[in-house]
């Protein structure tokens, strides 16, 4: 996050994600890393990361996790390229969070992902809000804004096998609300090209579950923040191979 610069490509903010998890000894990624700015976001298995300059007025949605030691992680972060929130980006950002911090509050052992953390408290936050922001007029109107399920088992493999029935203590599942409004659909213009998940991965507990991602910034203040500090990465500057360095 302190790294992002509007003018990078996809594929170096893929690279600094990917030398992260190489520092700390992981030995793969657990799966293809997914980075796309603004409408690139909206494409939910977009691996390509092919855009050569991110744009300062976009956001951008980087979803990846390292393998280590034969477990894998999968993470989501959406941030303004800019370090700085427009009202639109904030306000689809902020109902994504809601919608997530709800699920992962609610999340403990007896509990159903589909009916009770999905159905019950994520979607319906997020069809309750998109009726509020007037991109949708009734939250039981059929959209694609949200067009996937809000989390799934995570171990050896990245949708790992599991019972999806009621969580049990131990068990690690994802949780990961989305909202993707791509150029073209059916709402105000100045919502288009606006891609937003936030995606963590908890653990189930007796009790409740413990957020095993947490060192990364959820909340847009948060992030806003964390965006203004320096990162060591500003001065690793190659030479230009263009003009023969
Ligand atoms: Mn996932």
């Amino acid at each position: 996050m302190k790294a992002m610069k509007p003018g990078m490509s996809e594929r170096e903010v893929q690279g600094i994600h990917e030398f992260v998890f190489k520092k700390y000894q992981a030995e793969y990624e657990g799966y293809p890393s997914i980075v796309g700015e603004g409408n690139n976001g909206c494409i939910l298995h977009y691996i390509e990361n092919y855009k050569p300059e991110i744009s300062s007025d976009k956001m951008i949605l980087m979803d990846l996790g390292a393998e280590y030691h034969g477990y894998t992680a999968d993470v989501t972060r959406t941030i303004p390229v800019d370090g700085v929130f427009s009202d639109e980006e904030r306000a689809i950002y902020d109902l994504v969070y809601k919608a997530q911090d709800a699920a992962i509050n609610a999340a403990k052992p007896g509990v159903n992902i589909q009916r009770d953390l999905d159905r019950a408290i994520a979607r319906k936050i997020i069809n309750d809000g998109l009726v509020e922001l007037g991109i949708i007029e009734s939250p039981d109107d059929r959209h694609l804004f949200f067009p996937h399920g809000l989390g799934h088992h995570i171990g050896l493999d990245v949708h790992d096998k599991g019972n999806y029935d009621k969580l049990e203590p131990g068990m690690v599942i994802t949780i990961e609300p989305g909202i993707y409004i791509p150029e073209g659909a059916n709402c105000d213009k100045k919502w288009w090209g606006i891609a937003v998940r936030i995606e963590d991965c908890i653990l189930i507990t007796k009790e409740g579950s413990e957020l095993l991602s947490d060192l990364a910034p959820r909340h847009s203040d948060e992030i806003e923040a964390l965006m203004k500090q320096p990162s060591p990465l500003d001065s690793f500057i190659l030479p230009d191979l263009e003009k023969g360095g």
